[in-house]
Protein backbone atom coordinates (compact mmCIF):
# COMPACT_ATOMS: atom_id res chain seq x y z
CA UNK A 1 0.00 0.00 0.00
CA UNK A 2 1.36 2.96 -0.93
CA UNK A 3 2.57 5.92 2.18
CA UNK A 4 1.91 9.25 1.86
CA UNK A 5 4.65 11.37 3.29
CA UNK A 6 3.95 13.80 5.74
CA UNK A 7 6.53 16.01 7.45
CA UNK A 8 8.74 15.07 9.87
CA UNK A 9 9.61 11.66 11.72
CA UNK A 10 10.53 11.49 15.22
CA UNK A 11 14.20 9.65 15.19
CA UNK A 12 16.51 8.50 18.37
CA UNK A 13 14.77 11.58 20.29
CA UNK A 14 14.55 14.13 17.61
CA UNK A 15 11.82 15.39 14.93
CA UNK A 16 13.91 15.33 11.62
CA UNK A 17 12.48 15.70 7.67
CA UNK A 18 10.68 12.59 6.57
CA UNK A 19 12.99 12.44 3.96
CA UNK A 20 16.29 12.74 6.10
CA UNK A 21 15.46 9.51 7.91
CA UNK A 22 17.78 7.24 6.51
CA UNK A 23 19.82 4.56 7.63
CA UNK A 24 23.34 2.47 6.82
CA UNK A 25 22.62 -0.84 4.65
CA UNK A 26 24.56 -2.97 7.28
CA UNK A 27 21.67 -1.97 10.34
CA UNK A 28 21.54 -4.87 11.71
CA UNK A 29 17.81 -5.88 11.52
CA UNK A 30 17.78 -5.26 7.76
CA UNK A 31 19.92 -8.33 7.53
CA UNK A 32 18.23 -10.00 10.61
CA UNK A 33 14.66 -9.09 11.53
CA UNK A 34 15.95 -8.22 14.83
CA UNK A 35 13.88 -5.08 15.24
CA UNK A 36 10.17 -4.99 17.00
CA UNK A 37 7.51 -2.53 16.04
CA UNK A 38 3.52 -1.18 16.55
CA UNK A 39 0.96 -0.19 14.47
CA UNK A 40 -1.41 2.41 16.11
CA UNK A 41 -3.97 4.33 14.44
CA UNK A 42 -5.39 8.37 15.72
CA UNK A 43 -8.95 9.17 14.11
CA UNK A 44 -10.50 12.49 14.05
CA UNK A 45 -12.93 12.82 17.09
CA UNK A 46 -15.25 15.79 18.01
CA UNK A 47 -12.08 16.58 20.53
CA UNK A 48 -9.89 16.79 17.88
CA UNK A 49 -7.29 13.97 16.85
CA UNK A 50 -7.28 11.13 19.36
CA UNK A 51 -4.96 8.20 19.41
CA UNK A 52 -6.80 5.17 19.73
CA UNK A 53 -5.41 2.57 23.16
CA UNK A 54 -1.62 4.78 22.62
CA UNK A 55 -0.75 2.97 26.44
CA UNK A 56 -1.19 -0.37 25.39
CA UNK A 57 0.31 -0.49 22.14
CA UNK A 58 3.21 0.74 23.93
CA UNK A 59 3.26 -1.10 26.44
CA UNK A 60 3.45 -4.17 23.60
CA UNK A 61 6.05 -2.54 22.01
CA UNK A 62 8.22 -2.55 25.17
CA UNK A 63 6.70 -6.69 25.84
CA UNK A 64 7.90 -7.55 22.44
CA UNK A 65 11.29 -5.67 22.68
CA UNK A 66 12.19 -7.57 26.36
CA UNK A 67 11.59 -10.70 24.88
CA UNK A 68 13.88 -10.62 22.47
CA UNK A 69 16.55 -8.95 24.42
CA UNK A 70 16.25 -5.39 23.33
CA UNK A 71 16.65 -2.63 25.98
CA UNK A 72 14.53 0.40 25.07
CA UNK A 73 16.83 3.82 25.66
CA UNK A 74 13.31 5.60 26.75
CA UNK A 75 10.59 5.26 29.38
CA UNK A 76 6.63 4.17 28.50
CA UNK A 77 5.91 7.34 28.85
CA UNK A 78 8.66 9.03 26.55
CA UNK A 79 7.68 7.13 23.51
CA UNK A 80 3.80 8.05 24.33
CA UNK A 81 4.31 11.11 24.64
CA UNK A 82 6.95 11.13 21.43
CA UNK A 83 3.87 9.60 19.68
CA UNK A 84 1.64 12.01 20.65
CA UNK A 85 3.85 14.93 19.50
CA UNK A 86 4.58 13.36 16.27
CA UNK A 87 1.02 13.51 15.23
CA UNK A 88 0.86 17.25 16.33
CA UNK A 89 3.40 18.18 14.63
CA UNK A 90 2.37 16.63 11.38
CA UNK A 91 -1.10 18.49 11.90
CA UNK A 92 -2.90 15.63 11.01
CA UNK A 93 -6.40 14.48 12.44
CA UNK A 94 -6.81 11.10 11.25
CA UNK A 95 -3.32 8.79 10.75
CA UNK A 96 -1.48 5.53 11.24
CA UNK A 97 1.46 5.14 13.46
CA UNK A 98 4.51 3.43 12.72
CA UNK A 99 7.06 3.37 16.01
CA UNK A 100 10.23 1.02 15.49
CA UNK A 101 12.49 -0.38 17.30
CA UNK A 102 15.54 -1.44 15.64
CA UNK A 103 19.15 -2.72 15.80
CA UNK A 104 21.37 -0.05 14.34
CA UNK A 105 24.95 -0.39 12.64
CA UNK A 106 27.47 -1.62 14.98
CA UNK A 107 28.57 -5.03 14.36
CA UNK A 108 27.41 -7.74 12.40
CA UNK A 109 26.75 -11.63 13.31
CA UNK A 110 23.76 -12.87 14.76
CA UNK A 111 24.92 -11.59 18.25
CA UNK A 112 22.64 -8.56 18.16
CA UNK A 113 23.97 -7.77 21.65
CA UNK A 114 26.66 -5.00 20.57
CA UNK A 115 24.50 -3.07 18.32
CA UNK A 116 22.65 0.29 19.29
CA UNK A 117 18.92 0.05 19.60
CA UNK A 118 17.51 3.03 18.10
CA UNK A 119 13.61 4.37 17.58
CA UNK A 120 11.87 5.66 14.57
CA UNK A 121 8.33 6.74 14.75
CA UNK A 122 6.94 7.80 11.62
CA UNK A 123 2.81 8.87 10.78
CA UNK A 124 1.21 9.29 7.33
CA UNK A 125 -2.96 9.17 6.66
CA UNK A 126 -3.48 5.40 5.61
CA UNK A 127 -6.86 4.35 4.50
CA UNK A 128 -8.49 0.52 4.84
CA UNK A 129 -6.14 -1.72 5.29
CA UNK A 130 -7.86 -4.75 2.70
CA UNK A 131 -9.05 -1.95 0.23
CA UNK A 132 -11.84 0.52 0.39
CA UNK A 133 -14.51 -1.99 0.14
CA UNK A 134 -13.73 -4.37 2.74
CA UNK A 135 -15.58 -2.55 5.44
CA UNK A 136 -18.94 -2.55 3.66
CA UNK A 137 -18.52 -5.66 1.24
CA UNK A 138 -15.97 -8.16 3.17
CA UNK A 139 -13.29 -9.86 1.97
CA UNK A 140 -12.23 -13.35 0.36
CA UNK A 141 -9.70 -15.55 2.22
CA UNK A 142 -7.75 -18.48 1.48
CA UNK A 143 -6.41 -20.94 3.55
CA UNK A 144 -2.61 -20.52 3.52
CA UNK A 145 -0.36 -23.45 2.93
CA UNK A 146 2.24 -21.68 5.22
CA UNK A 147 1.52 -22.60 9.08
CA UNK A 148 1.82 -19.75 11.46
CA UNK A 149 5.40 -20.13 12.96
CA UNK A 150 5.03 -22.51 16.17
CA UNK A 151 4.95 -20.96 19.45
CA UNK A 152 8.26 -23.34 19.91
CA UNK A 153 10.18 -21.20 17.62
CA UNK A 154 9.41 -17.65 18.69
CA UNK A 155 8.85 -15.86 21.58
CA UNK A 156 4.47 -16.19 21.15
CA UNK A 157 2.68 -12.44 20.81
CA UNK A 158 4.98 -10.52 20.03
CA UNK A 159 5.37 -7.83 17.31
CA UNK A 160 9.01 -8.76 15.64
CA UNK A 161 9.98 -7.60 12.62
CA UNK A 162 11.84 -10.79 11.32
CA UNK A 163 8.45 -12.80 11.82
CA UNK A 164 6.67 -11.05 8.92
CA UNK A 165 8.64 -12.84 6.48
CA UNK A 166 5.70 -15.46 7.50
CA UNK A 167 2.95 -13.07 6.99
CA UNK A 168 4.49 -12.07 4.02
CA UNK A 169 4.62 -15.47 1.97
CA UNK A 170 0.94 -16.08 3.21
CA UNK A 171 0.25 -12.88 1.95
CA UNK A 172 1.24 -13.30 -1.56
CA UNK A 173 0.35 -16.49 -2.01
CA UNK A 174 -2.90 -15.03 -1.54
CA UNK A 175 -2.95 -12.08 -3.14
CA UNK A 176 -1.42 -13.70 -6.51
CA UNK A 177 -4.12 -16.38 -6.66
CA UNK A 178 -6.48 -13.61 -6.64
CA UNK A 179 -8.28 -13.64 -2.70
CA UNK A 180 -7.87 -10.48 -0.28
CA UNK A 181 -6.10 -12.00 2.07
CA UNK A 182 -4.84 -15.30 3.55
CA UNK A 183 -5.82 -16.77 7.12
CA UNK A 184 -2.66 -19.41 8.52
CA UNK A 185 -3.59 -22.51 10.16
CA UNK A 186 -1.63 -23.40 13.30
CA UNK A 187 0.60 -26.57 13.63
CA UNK A 188 -2.05 -28.56 14.89
CA UNK A 189 -4.73 -27.00 12.55
CA UNK A 190 -6.29 -24.93 14.13
CA UNK A 191 -6.95 -21.51 12.74
CA UNK A 192 -4.34 -19.04 13.73
CA UNK A 193 -4.83 -15.57 12.10
CA UNK A 194 -4.27 -13.29 8.83
CA UNK A 195 -0.62 -12.27 8.07
CA UNK A 196 -2.10 -8.88 10.05
CA UNK A 197 -5.66 -9.89 11.48
CA UNK A 198 -6.78 -11.29 14.21
CA UNK A 199 -9.79 -13.25 13.28
CA UNK A 200 -13.64 -14.12 14.85
CA UNK A 201 -16.51 -16.45 13.96
CA UNK A 202 -19.55 -16.32 14.98
CA UNK A 203 -22.35 -19.29 15.06
CA UNK A 204 -25.84 -18.73 17.38
CA UNK A 205 -24.70 -15.51 17.91
CA UNK A 206 -21.66 -16.66 20.46
CA UNK A 207 -18.27 -15.26 19.06
CA UNK A 208 -15.22 -17.23 18.91
CA UNK A 209 -11.84 -16.50 18.60
CA UNK A 210 -8.51 -18.40 19.44
CA UNK A 211 -7.22 -18.85 22.80
CA UNK A 212 -4.92 -16.32 24.17
CA UNK A 213 -2.17 -18.75 24.32
CA UNK A 214 -2.36 -20.20 20.62
CA UNK A 215 0.28 -18.66 17.91
CA UNK A 216 -1.34 -15.14 17.48
CA UNK A 217 -0.33 -11.85 18.58
CA UNK A 218 -2.59 -10.56 20.79
CA UNK A 219 -4.15 -8.08 19.10
CA UNK A 220 -5.16 -4.96 20.98
CA UNK A 221 -8.68 -4.19 18.43
CA UNK A 222 -9.20 -8.46 19.33
CA UNK A 223 -9.32 -7.43 22.81
CA UNK A 224 -11.39 -4.10 22.07
CA UNK A 225 -14.05 -6.20 20.19
CA UNK A 226 -14.00 -8.45 23.28
CA UNK A 227 -14.89 -6.36 25.80
CA UNK A 228 -17.24 -4.56 23.42
CA UNK A 229 -19.21 -7.66 22.77
CA UNK A 230 -20.04 -8.36 26.28
CA UNK A 231 -20.72 -5.24 27.21
CA UNK A 232 -23.42 -5.49 24.33
CA UNK A 233 -24.50 -8.54 26.21
CA UNK A 234 -22.58 -11.25 23.94
CA UNK A 235 -20.66 -14.41 24.88
CA UNK A 236 -17.27 -14.47 23.43
CA UNK A 237 -15.45 -17.94 23.80
CA UNK A 238 -11.81 -18.52 23.49
CA UNK A 239 -11.47 -21.69 21.88
CA UNK A 240 -9.34 -23.65 19.29
CA UNK A 241 -11.26 -23.71 15.55
CA UNK A 242 -10.98 -25.78 13.03
CA UNK A 243 -11.90 -25.62 9.31
CA UNK A 244 -15.15 -27.35 9.72
CA UNK A 245 -16.32 -24.57 12.40
CA UNK A 246 -15.07 -21.79 10.52
CA UNK A 247 -16.52 -23.26 6.92
CA UNK A 248 -19.79 -23.55 8.75
CA UNK A 249 -19.86 -20.27 10.83
CA UNK A 250 -22.84 -17.94 10.41
CA UNK A 251 -20.15 -15.08 10.44
CA UNK A 252 -16.44 -14.50 10.19
CA UNK A 253 -14.22 -11.53 10.58
CA UNK A 254 -11.01 -10.03 10.82
CA UNK A 255 -9.56 -7.50 13.49
CA UNK A 256 -6.43 -5.15 13.56
CA UNK A 257 -5.13 -1.73 13.73
CA UNK A 258 -5.17 -1.05 10.07
CA UNK A 259 -7.82 -3.51 9.34
CA UNK A 260 -10.19 -2.64 11.63
CA UNK A 261 -13.16 -4.75 11.07
CA UNK A 262 -13.71 -6.43 8.48
CA UNK A 263 -16.43 -8.84 6.98
CA UNK A 264 -14.90 -12.51 5.81
CA UNK A 265 -17.38 -13.29 3.16
CA UNK A 266 -15.94 -16.31 1.67
CA UNK A 267 -12.96 -18.48 2.39
CA UNK A 268 -11.64 -20.87 -0.05
CA UNK A 269 -14.93 -20.06 -2.26
CA UNK A 270 -16.94 -21.25 0.37
CA UNK A 271 -19.67 -18.54 1.23
CA UNK A 272 -19.45 -17.60 5.05
CA UNK A 273 -23.65 -17.54 5.94
CA UNK A 274 -25.23 -16.15 2.81
CA UNK A 275 -21.87 -14.78 1.62
CA UNK A 276 -22.77 -11.31 3.20
CA UNK A 277 -21.31 -9.48 5.92
CA UNK A 278 -23.05 -10.72 8.65
CA UNK A 279 -25.40 -8.45 11.31
CA UNK A 280 -23.14 -8.99 14.53
CA UNK A 281 -20.26 -8.34 12.29
CA UNK A 282 -21.59 -4.96 11.19
CA UNK A 283 -22.74 -4.63 14.37
CA UNK A 284 -19.45 -4.42 16.29
CA UNK A 285 -17.87 -2.85 13.61
CA UNK A 286 -20.18 0.35 13.40
CA UNK A 287 -19.90 0.36 17.48
CA UNK A 288 -16.32 -0.22 17.14
CA UNK A 289 -15.85 2.82 14.47
CA UNK A 290 -18.03 5.13 16.76
CA UNK A 291 -15.63 4.29 19.79
CA UNK A 292 -12.46 5.43 17.88
CA UNK A 293 -14.14 8.26 16.77
CA UNK A 294 -15.06 9.45 19.75
CA UNK A 295 -18.47 9.45 19.35
CA UNK A 296 -19.55 7.03 22.07
CA UNK A 297 -17.99 8.29 25.46
CA UNK A 298 -18.47 5.56 27.68
CA UNK A 299 -15.09 3.96 26.11
CA UNK A 300 -13.32 7.63 26.62
CA UNK A 301 -10.67 6.08 28.23
CA UNK A 302 -9.27 4.58 25.54
CA UNK A 303 -8.37 7.77 23.64
CA UNK A 304 -5.49 9.82 23.80
CA UNK A 305 -6.49 13.54 22.86
CA UNK A 306 -3.20 14.70 20.94
CA UNK A 307 -3.96 18.38 21.78
CA UNK A 308 -4.15 18.37 25.59
N1 LIG B 1 -1.95 -10.36 14.02
C1 LIG B 1 -0.87 -9.89 13.33
C2 LIG B 1 0.11 -10.85 12.79
C3 LIG B 1 -0.75 -8.50 13.16
O1 LIG B 1 0.31 -8.03 12.49
C4 LIG B 1 -1.72 -7.63 13.67
C5 LIG B 1 -1.59 -6.14 13.45
C6 LIG B 1 -2.81 -8.18 14.38
C7 LIG B 1 -2.88 -9.55 14.54
C8 LIG B 1 -3.84 -7.30 15.04
O2 LIG B 1 -3.29 -6.63 16.14
P1 LIG B 1 -3.83 -5.21 16.62
O3 LIG B 1 -3.47 -4.23 15.59
O4 LIG B 1 -3.17 -5.00 17.92
O5 LIG B 1 -5.31 -5.35 16.76
N2 LIG B 1 -1.12 -5.79 12.15
C9 LIG B 1 -0.69 -4.45 11.82
C10 LIG B 1 -0.47 -4.32 10.33
C11 LIG B 1 0.81 -4.86 9.86
C12 LIG B 1 1.28 -4.15 8.61
O6 LIG B 1 2.11 -3.26 8.75
O7 LIG B 1 0.84 -4.49 7.50
C13 LIG B 1 -1.72 -3.40 12.17
O8 LIG B 1 -2.93 -3.66 12.04
O9 LIG B 1 -1.30 -2.30 12.54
Amino acid sequence: MPVSETKYIWFNGKFIEWNEAKIHVLTHTLHYGSGVFEGIRCYKTPKGPAIFRLRDHIERLFRSAKAIKIEIPYTIDTLSDAVAETVKVNNLDECYIRPIVFRGYGEMGLNPLGSPVEVAIAVWPWGAYLGEESLKRGVKVKLSPYTRIPKKAFPPNVKVTGIYVNSILAKIDAVMDGYDEALMLDENGFIAEGPGENIFIVKNEVLYTPPDDSTILLGITRDSIIKIAENLGYKVEKVNVDKDMLYNADEAFFTGTATEVAPICEVDGRRIGDGKPGKLTIKLQQEYLKIVRGENLDYEFWLTYVNR
